[in-house]
């Protein structure tokens, strides 16, 4: 089902390269062409599922400082298309300021910035929808903005617990989550829901499979 999209994806992923990183929304590169932007609190497996789709060991650093990133870093992946690792949220070390400074630039870049074509939202799938993803859950809604969740390191539960925490999300998301938002359980550990994952990012970068160029056409 997946499959011919997600190839498609996984290739123009492998190809990732750092670009640039910036403090802050205004130096961003032109706002043009699609990009997908990964949003997480610290410590969720942010980078660790960067690095699982784009199949490169250490393209995002992992990094076990938590919040030390306070900037948006700028993944190429051709002429027209980017990913954006946003800053981690939610943990304590961070300065007010620097808090306060994201409670604004975030919700800016969801309404304003054209170029986001979807956002992922990593959670622990062990304690998922704290505060802080609720509230951005809420800003990608009113924003319009696409989002799909990953349930993040889903081996630390066993079948039924993942299960239970698909559906609580899921529900919390048809309540709350906008018109396009979806679920799914993903471990960078196990490889598991990377091809999910892959297919639902394609499709906001607008992804086409190998083959099928000249379909249309005919
Ligand atoms: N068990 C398990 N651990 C993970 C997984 N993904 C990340 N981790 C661990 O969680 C910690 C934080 O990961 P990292 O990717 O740096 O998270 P970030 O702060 O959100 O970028 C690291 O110790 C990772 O090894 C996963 O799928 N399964
Ligand atoms: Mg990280």
């Amino acid at each position: 089902m997946t499959t011919d999209v997600a190839k498609a994806t996984r290739s123009l992923l492998q190809g990732a390269r750092f670009a640039l990183s910036v403090p802050e929304l205004r130096r961003m590169p032109p706002d043009r062409g699609r990009e997908v932007a990964f949003a997480g609190r610290s410590n969720t497996g942010k980078s660790s599922a960067i690095n699982e789709l784009c199949g490169q060991r250490a393209l995002a650093r992992t990094s076990r400082t938590p919040g030390r990133t306070q900037h948006l870093v700028v993944f190429e992946l051709d002429a027209g298309r980017r990913l954006v690792d946003l800053p981690g949220f939610g943990y304590a070390k961070v300065s007010k300021s620097l808090r306060a400074h994201w409670e604004r630039e975030l919700p800016a870049y969801l309404e304003r910035r054209r170029a986001l074509a979807g956002l992922v939202l990593m959670m622990d799938i062990r304690h998922p929808l704290r505060e802080q993803e609720c509230t951005l859950i809420a800003w990608a809604a009113a924003a319009g903005v696409p989002l799909h969740v990953l349930l993040s390191k889903a081996d630390k539960l066993g079948r039924g617990a993942q299960a239970d925490a698909l559906r609580k999300v899921s529900r919390y998301l048809a309540e709350h989550g906008g018109a396009q938002a979806d679920v799914q359980l993903f471990s960078a550990l196990k490889h598991q829901g990377t091809e999910t994952a892959w297919a639902v990012i394609g499709g906001w970068l607008d992804v086409v499979p190998a083959d099928s160029g000249d379909v249309q056409g005919a």
